[in-house]
């Protein structure tokens, strides 16, 4: 993302929030969201799930992803990836005779030779990465890997194959079906954890339902720590007018690929249900955008606050969700018809049965 195109906003007062994110999703948000919360409001737990060993070094691709996007590094019409990188070690690697269905760019090529010497002198992932993070230019913005461990989702192919998620994603284009998937198990980082307990807010960003946001929240300790952060939304990855972040083509097969392996819809009430059943009571509102508006009444049927928006522009998603953490919990949303479309505004406290608006109180669990 170029960080000159996002214009200045005013940034607005509420505690910490923890951004859930994979790659493209999650880096489309956390510029403007971390611009509009203002500095050191917001840290980022990245996935990775995605992470894989390449010719002896760790490649982090969503970590990397956000990372190169805070800094203004990132390959905008590839979703992934340093602008202006060059491939020539993969060539060469492919003119040895190695597999070149994973293309890992010159520039891109130093990130990982820096994160892995970190790693090999004993420094954690999440070590690594506040490097990276400084040097990159990151910002005021705190990014930590979901875990410190390698723990890659590996997925069962409906011809019967188990594939580490790359070698579905990138080396089958995501075609292949899916018949089950399966996050790695391991620890929570600690950074994570932490930035949970001391948030008022979590967002479950616009990312892959299963092979991102899944991901993380498989991880010892991570669904528990999201569950006590006083106010959870998420933002949904798909709008009925056009995908709004990821610009890689098989971005969104994979996640129809993937939502029908569990049984659900790639809509964005589709994707609230498949929250709602499998972390029941986790997310309390639900962003989707107002071409949607005709599925608010199924996500509210789940449980969830339906929150309409302009979900293809980051910087209305951002001042939309950063308005709702100033409201607190416990408040109510007003809608303001807008050429008869209905828009959240704001949360206004809940009023009590004689009129006096109630103190905040905390969302069901
Ligand atoms: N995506 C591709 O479609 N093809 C690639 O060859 C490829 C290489 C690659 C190397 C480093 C990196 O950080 C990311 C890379 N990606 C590539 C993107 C990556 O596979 C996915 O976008 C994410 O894992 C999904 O979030």
């Amino acid at each position: 993302m170029d960080r000159a195109s996002v214009a200045p906003v005013r940034a607005v007062t509420i505690g910490r929030t923890v951004l859930l994110s994979g790659g493209s999703g999650g880096a489309w948000l956390a510029p403007v969201l971390a611009r509009v919360l203002g500095p050191g409001n917001l840290t980022v737990v990245v996935n990775v799930g995605d992470d894989l060993d390449w010719h002896g070094l760790r490649v982090c691709p969503d970590l990397d992803t956000v990372l190169y996007a805070l800094g203004g590094h990132l390959d905008t019409g590839r979703g992934w990836g340093r602008s202006g990188d060059t491939f020539v070690a993969t060539a060469a690697l492919a003119a040895l005779g190695e597999a070149s269905w994973f293309g890992v760019g010159d520039r891109d090529l130093a990130t990982h030779l820096v994160r892995s010497e970190h790693l090999a002198s004993g420094r954690s992932l999440t070590e690594a990465t506040e490097a990276l993070g400084r040097q990159l230019g990151a910002g005021a913005v705190t990014v930590v890997p979901a875990s410190d461990q390698l723990c890659p989702t590996r997925l069962e192919l409906e011809d019967g194959r188990w594939v580490g998620f790359q070698e579905w994603y990138v080396g089958e284009r995501a075609e292949p079906a899916v018949r089950t998937v399966a996050p790695g198990q391991g620890p929570a980082a600690s950074a994570a954890l932490e930035a949970l307990a001391a948030a008022s807010a979590v967002v479950l960003g616009p990312s892959n339902p299963l092979t991102s946001i899944g991901t993380i929240l498989a991880l010892d300790g991570m669904a528990e720590a999201v569950g006590r952060v006083p106010l959870r939304f998420a933002v949904s990855p798909v709008a009925a007018t056009a995908p709004p972040p990821g610009a890689v083509a098989h971005h969104a097969l994979a996640r129809r690929q993937l939502l029908g392996a569990s049984g659900d819809v790639d809509s964005p009430a589709g994707i609230a249900g498949h929250y709602a059943r499998r972390y029941p009571g986790l997310v309390d509102s639900f962003v989707l955008d107002i071409q949607d508006a005709a599925q608010a009444p199924d996500v509210e049927c789940l449980g969830m606050r339906p929150v309409l928006t302009r979900l293809l522009d980051p910087l209305q998603v951002a001042t939309t969700l950063a308005g709702l953490f100033a409201a607190g919990p416990g408040a109510v949303p007003v809608h303001h018809g807008q050429g008869g479309i209905p828009m959240v505004a704001a949360w206004l406290p809940r009023r009590e049965k004689g009129g006096a608006r109630s103190a905040p109180s905390g969302p069901a669990r």
